[in-house]
């Protein structure tokens, strides 16, 4: 015989059935939330360190773990706009720079013509070549109060503030570079426009201060002319980079044309002074 089940035992059985599959989607939903929040959040801490330590074991015998560990401290955890360049000094402690004396180039206004032709033949070495300046050429980071992250979106601009992570970073190994300088050094300049040495940009205001003569003989320009040249060795503000020059470095200047670069590049046979 079938018991009849009291109308009202049903209802409440339906509705907690209801109540209880309310509940579970409710903490899909929630845990749906949590991982898109977390990947979302933590996707630009995951972008940068990748490509920091494939660049970095490109280099022999250099410990990329511990040199990214004294990168990041540089700016995680801290306003983005509060990274002065000598939080990069642990940094530069742990990734030492091999001088390159007589084959290290600085440049101004020049970045492609002067790594085209760098890339091109083995006389010459741009920061750039290094390994702090290549594991982050053309990268941005960032850290923020509060995070541990690695953030590589909503980052500062170059000249959104002066203490930005990426500027700053620019700024200190730059100073290193020019530090560690030695023997007859090359600087490309741009003689299409008409301050080559532009008293703002890093090479004038940091590099040329930071060659000293115990070390440096030889300042050699190179400023590259093109067809419609707009000015040459006589430019005015090439004069201030010889008063800028530490007493005792010699300092000589020499128009090259780009295509005269270019078709050295393409015969690296060529002697590493022949090309000027
Ligand atoms: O000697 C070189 C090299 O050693 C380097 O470390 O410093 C010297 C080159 O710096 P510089 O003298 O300031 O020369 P530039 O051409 O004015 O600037 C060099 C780079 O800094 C630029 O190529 C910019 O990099 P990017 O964006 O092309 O990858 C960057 N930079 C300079 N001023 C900037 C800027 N980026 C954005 N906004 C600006 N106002």
């Amino acid at each position: 015989m079938e018991h009849d089940v009291p109308v009202r035992g049903l209802e409440k059985r339906r509705t907690r059935r209801c109540l209880v599959l309310s509940v579970v989607a409710v903490l899909i939903l929630i845990i749906i939330v949590a991982v898109v929040l977390g990947l979302t959040l933590t996707r630009g801490s995951n972008k940068l360190k990748p490509v920091f330590l494939d660049r970095c074991q490109k280099f022999k015998d250099s410990n990329c773990e511990e040199i990214w560990d004294a990168f990041q401290q540089a700016y995680v955890n801290r306003d983005p706009c509060q990274v002065p360049m000598e939080r990069y000094d642990p940094l530069i402690a742990v990734a030492s720079f091999k001088p390159s004396c007589n084959r290290m180039m600085f440049w101004s206004k020049t970045k492609d013509v002067v790594h085209d032709f760098t890339e091109k033949r083995d006389c010459f070495v741009t920061l750039e070549d290094t390994l702090l300046g290549s594991v982050l050429n053309g990268l941005t980071w960032c850290g923020k109060q509060g995070s541990s992250e690695t953030l590589t979106t909503g980052c500062p601009g170059w000249t959104d503030c002066d203490n930005n992570p990426v500027r700053s970073f620019w700024n200190r190994i730059s100073a290193r570079f020019a530090d560690v300088a030695c023997g007859d050094v090359t600087a490309m300049l741009n003689g299409s426009i008409i301050t080559p040495f532009s008293p703002t940009s890093i090479f004038a205001s940091i590099e040329v201060k930071r060659l000293n003569s115990t070390r440096v003989r030889n300042l050699n320009v190179v400023l590259v002319t093109q067809e419609n040249a707009v000015t040459n060795c006589t430019n005015g503000s090439l004069k201030n980079l010889q008063k800028e020059l530490d007493e005792g470095i010699k300092y000589n200047c020499k128009e090259v044309s780009e295509s005269q670069l270019k078709d050295c590049s393409s015969h690296p046979e060529k002697p590493c002074g022949a090309c000027w």
